[in-house]
Parts: structure tokens; C-alpha cells; sequence
């Protein structure tokens, strides 16, 4: 991380770029195996929205070309049984032959027409339900099935790989309000809090790709929207799980809705913190963690839950063995993670980056054994739906990087106070130039001076809301560092929040 003293006329827009908001749950990657953190659906297949691949009635017995063809046929053409040269059609001066081309010519006309018209109904009725099908619906990920949209989020398994029933509840605004997607109205609805209890909550946070031993617990929070999700038991066993229920269209009896906190996260023991300086205290950063191959600094990382570390994908495009990382929490010295074990990794799971663009970078690192959540170690939040974090607002950045371009990482941690800068600025021609997509956001200082360098790569962009610190950004990339109209380039949380759930569900 690098801080020195410059000035220069700071620029202030409203970034919207953060998150991409969805009106109906997002496609799905393709799983790889059966979640076990899901529940089995086993209710019936609904076969309405299965390819109807009926034989098409077209071909039925409107026209046959071979039954119809011998009126044609000249019965008084000469048949050359022997080896001999037919005469060509130019020495053909018999009127009879010449009238029957002339009958023959409408007639191929007329087939050649009828098989066009056939294969013109035949190419309209494939294109209807393979592709204006689906526009009634919505596609599974890795079966190519469609389904339609009422069948998604009904608590029946439509698609065969179950991409039609994960994602139906989500986690809303810094509030933790809980959303199911109700398929009956066709958007995302606060649920409740009549009738809801701690096993709905556990159920839901797992559902969501949480450990059951994060949940915190649930309080109600006062909504009267018309939205609200209220939870009608459908069967008359009084089954206590949420596929055992449906929505019903109404304000919340209790006019009081879900707020549902699947993880004690975001929380730090606040010391003073000051932009650009050496941390002195353990707990003021405590997801920041070191990732290291053979006890050497490559790259920051964030904790978002005991067993999963955040970073950046650059970080793992080359080295992607999850057994030759090592991840060390807890620490401030580089000297003091030399005389630690670590934490080795399970797994590394990394996003589509690509390596020309930067776009995608993160990855997400699962350890094998889960982290003790101490005072110095725990996770921060990760950012909900409809959280919108918009430039100049003030952020955090912190790391072991190097702390000049081209230096050696820093022996202590280093954390620096910044801005968000809005997505326009960033792209603009002397910043830069249009390599800013939505999968990126820029923080730092047009001015230059404060930046984060090599080593703090992976490692958190954080800003602080509603009391809590929120995981905004991953380390990425940037022009060398500190420089003026260079910010540093961070992956966007925000817009990965699907994609990080999905791999938390998965593995
Ligand atoms: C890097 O190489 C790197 N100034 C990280 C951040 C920035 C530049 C380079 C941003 O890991």
C-alpha cells in the first residue's frame, strides 16, 4: 500500500455501477453434483413445461408427391431397353415429349414450393419451442430445459438438476431484511415474521449457502408493504420447513417482517483508525488474512465465514493448487505469521477471470479446517442486495503490499482511508479509457499518493454501514501505484454475490 501527501481537484459523481439488481432470481452456473445443503425436492416433475416434441402435424397426408406423380408420367414415352444412346432434349422433335415437359415443369415448380412452404412451418415450429418458449419461461442451466416462470421458486423441483428452486430467498439492504421470490407474483417479497422461528431461519441461511453453526438469530423488523411474503402451511402434516409453505398475497398480520442474520459478521474492535498508516491493533481488520506459498506474502484475503476466504483470481491463476497456499489470520507482522502453522486449503474456486481484461477477479479459497473466531479474527459482511455503495463515499483499504510500485511487501499491515470513484470518471480517456466494467470498481485518489500496490492484491475494500463493515471490493489491479488519474481497480463484491453464494452452496 503506498500513501504520500499530493493534491488535485477531486471528482465527485454518484457511481450506480455496484450491483447488478435482478427483478427475478439470477441464472445459475452449472452445479457440479448434487448440493447437500439443499433440500431434495421430491415433488412430481411437471411435465407441461417439458419440449412437447409431439410430431408435427404437418407431415400428415395432405400431399403425396409419389401417389400424384403417374398422372404425370407420359404414357406413350418410348422405353430404351437396350444399350443405345437416348437422344438428347434438343433432338427431341417428337410433340409429344414436348408437351409433356412443358406439363412437368409446373409440377416440379409445385413440389420444389410445397417442400420450401414444409420446411419454412417445420424450421416455425422448432424455432417456437426452442426459443419463443423459453421466452415464457426460463431456461435450466445445464439441462436446457425450460421451465416456465411461475414454476420457478414453487417448492417443486422442475429442472432436473433443481437450478429452479436455490436462490428463492435473499438477504436485503443493511437492514438483513429476508426476500423470498414468490413465483405467484413474480417478485422478490419480505417475508413475515408471523409464524417464522429459528429452524426457518437456520433453513434459510443454509438454503442461502451458510453453515448452520453461523446462524445468529432473527428479529422482526416493523414493514407494511404490500409486498410482504406471508408464509400459509401447505400441507396438513404442519410441515416446519420452508418448502412446506407458500406465499399468499398480503401485508404482514403482525405488520412486522424478517430480518435474518446468517453470520456475526462486519464487526471490528474499534480503535482509532486512520487513513495510510501501520495497524497497531490486532482487532481493528480481523477477516484480513495473508495468503502465502511456502511461507512467502503473495496476496491479501478476506474471511466471509470460518471456512471461506475471500481473494482475488489473479492471485490463484497460476498457482490454482489449493495444497500450496497457506492461509494466516490473526497477524499483523509478516515476522509473527513466520513462527504460525496456518490454515492449509481445501479447495480454491475460481471465477471466469480472464487475464487480458481483469474481469472476474476473484476467487474464493475454502480451508480445511474452519477458523477460530476470535476478538482478532472474523469475518465481514458480505454486501445484500440493494445495498448501492456510491462514489466519493469513504472506504478502507488494507494489506501487506508493497509500499511503492515495484517494492517489496511490507513487514507490517498497512491500511489506507479512500474514496470510491464513480465508474464514468474512471472510464474516462486520461483515467482509464474504458477498461472499467461492471465486474470492477475504482477506489483511491485521482490525486494520486494513496493506493493500494503489489501484495495487496485479493485483499478487502471496506466500507462501514449501519455499524457494520461491508466487503466491497477485492484487491485487483491498477496502473502501477499512487499514481495521479491511476486509481486502484477493485473486483465488485457486490455484482459476485450470486456467483460467491452459489460456491458456498456447492462445496
Ligand atoms: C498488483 O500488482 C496491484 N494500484 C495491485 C493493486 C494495484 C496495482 C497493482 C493498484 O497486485
Amino acid at each position: 500500500m503506498q500513501t504520500t501527501d499530493t493534491t488535485y481537484d477531486n471528482v465527485s459523481h454518484v457511481n450506480y455501477g455496484f450491483q447488478h439488481e435482478e427483478q427475478r432470481p439470477p441464472p445459475f452456473a452449472p452445479p457440479s453434483g448434487i448440493n447437500p445443503a439443499l433440500p431434495q425436492y421430491h415433488g412430481p416433475q411437471n411435465p407441461q413445461y417439458v419440449h412437447q416434441n409431439s410430431p408435427p402435424q404437418y407431415f400428415s397426408e395432405r400431399y403425396s408427391p409419389a401417389q400424384s406423380l403417374h398422372q404425370y408420367t407420359p404414357q406413350t414415352a418410348p422405353v430404351n431397353t437396350h444399350r443405345t444412346v437416348t437422344p438428347g432434349p434438343y433432338l427431341d422433335v417428337n410433340p409429344v415429349h414436348k408437351a409433356s415437359r412443358r406439363k412437368k415443369w409446373p409440377f416440379i415448380l409445385g413440389i420444389v414450393i410445397t417442400l420450401l412452404v414444409v420446411a419454412g412451418v417445420i424450421a416455425v415450429v422448432l424455432w417456437f419451442y426452442g426459443i419463443f418458449d423459453c421466452l415464457q419461461g426460463r431456461r435450466c442451466k445445464t439441462d436446457e430445459k425450460c421451465v416456465s416462470f411461475s414454476q420457478w421458486c414453487d417448492g417443486v423441483q422442475d429442472c432436473p438438476s433443481g437450478d429452479d428452486e436455490t436462490q428463492c430467498s435473499r438477504l436485503f439492504g443493511s437492514d438483513y431484511l429476508l426476500q423470498m421470490y414468490s413465483n405467484m407474483n413474480q417478485k422478490w417479497e419480505n417475508v413475515c415474521s408471523d409464524g417464522w422461528n429459528d429452524n426457518l431461519g437456520m433453513q434459510a441461511c443454509e438454503e442461502m449457502g451458510y453453515e448452520r453453526n453461523t446462524y445468529v438469530g432473527y428479529e422482526e423488523i416493523y414493514s407494511r408493504a404490500s409486498t410482504d411474503y406471508m408464509l400459509v402451511k401447505t400441507d396438513s402434516l404442519g410441515s416446519s420447513n420452508l418448502t412446506g409453505f407458500h406465499s399468499k398475497t398480503s401485508d404482514c398480520p403482525s405488520n412486522k417482517a424478517v430480518a435474518l442474520k446468517c453470520i456475526d459478521c462486519g464487526r471490528n474492535s474499534e480503535t482509532r483508525i486512520v487513513g495510510g498508516t501501520m495497524v497497531t491493533s490486532k482487532g481493528v481488520w480481523p477477516w484480513q488474512v495473508s495468503l502465502q506459498i511456502s511461507r512467502r506474502h503473495l496476496c491479501g484475503g478476506s474471511v466471509i465465514t470460518p471456512y471461506w476466504v475471500v481473494t482475488a483470481a489473479h492471485c490463484v491463476y497460476e498457482n490454482s493448487d489449493a495444497r500450496d497456499w497457506t492461509v494466516y489470520a490473526g497477524y499483523l507482522t509478516r515476522t509473527e505469521m513466520q513462527l504460525a502453522t496456518g490454515n492449509s486449503v481445501s479447495r480454491i474456486v475460481m471465477h471466469n477471470f480472464d487475464p487480458r481484461t481483469n474481469e472476474n477477479d476473484i476467487a474464493l479459497m475454502k480451508l480445511n479446517l474452519p477458523l477460530t473466531i476470535t476478538s482478532n479474527v472474523r469475518p465481514v459482511c458480505l454486501p445484500n442486495k440493494g445495498m448501492y455503495f456510491t462514489a466519493p463515499r469513504e472506504c478502507y483499504i488494507t494489506g501487506w503490499g508493497s509500499q511503492s510500485s515495484g517494492g517489496s511487501p511490507s513487514p507490517t499491515l498497512q491500511e489506507a482511508k479512500i474514496q470510491l470513484i464513480d465508474r464514468t470518471t474512471c472510464n474516462s480517456r486520461p483515467v482509464y479509457n474504458g477498461q472499467i466494467t461492471e465486474t470492477m470498481i475504482c477506489a483511491g485518489k485521482l490525486e494520486g499518493g494513496v493506493d493500494s500496490c503489489q501484495g495487496d492484491s485479493g485483499g478487502p475494500l471496506v466500507i462501514k454501514e449501519n455499524s457494520l463493515w461491508w466487503l466491497v471490493g477485492d484487491t485487483s489491479w491498477g496502473d502501477g501505484c499512487a499514481f495521479r488519474n491511476k486509481p486502484g481497480v477493485y473486483g465488485n463484491v457486490t455484482y459476485f454475490l450470486d456467483w460467491i453464494y452459489e460456491q458456498m452452496r456447492r462445496y
